[in-house]
């Protein structure tokens, strides 16, 4: 189900459980500011979600809210995941669904780095 990124934070969404360790993931890399793992249910030979530690639900609440200090770790953050994955030489798509028609599901705020094959033209 699709959920509304302007509803207040839920703390009892599956990311928030992840970063508190109530729900096992493999934390591939993890900082003051963010946290890395593998999609469950991924859609690219490299799929990984990077979320921020902080309590956000979408991309919108992310940059109105969030510090400074927490938008540039993240920013970061994501970027040296994707190096770290060694995903610099060939590519890869960074993607953040934000509401309702976007199709978020999970409502605190992830970046998806899809990487692995070669994905397509955007929407396609
Ligand atoms: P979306 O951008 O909110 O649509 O993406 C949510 C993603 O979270 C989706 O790709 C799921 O496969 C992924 N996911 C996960 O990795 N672990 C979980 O426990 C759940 C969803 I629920």
């Amino acid at each position: 189900m699709p959920v509304d990124a302007t509803l207040p934070y839920d703390d009892q969404n599956i990311f928030a459980k992840i970063l508190r360790g109530e729900i096992p993931a493999t934390r591939l890399y993890e900082d003051d500011y963010a946290l890395a793992f593998p999609d469950i249910n991924p859609q690219s030979p490299t799929h990984i979600l990077v979320i921020p530690k902080g309590a956000y639900v979408s991309w919108d609440d992310f940059s109105a809210h969030a510090s400074d200090a927490e938008i540039t770790g993240f920013v970061r953050a994501v970027g040296t995941v994707a190096r770290d994955a060694g995903l610099v030489a060939s590519g890869y798509r960074l993607l953040a669904n934000a509401g309702l028609d976007s199709h978020q599901e999970v409502p605190h705020l992830h970046v998806h780095i899809f990487a692995g094959r070669t994905l397509g033209p955007l929407l396609a």
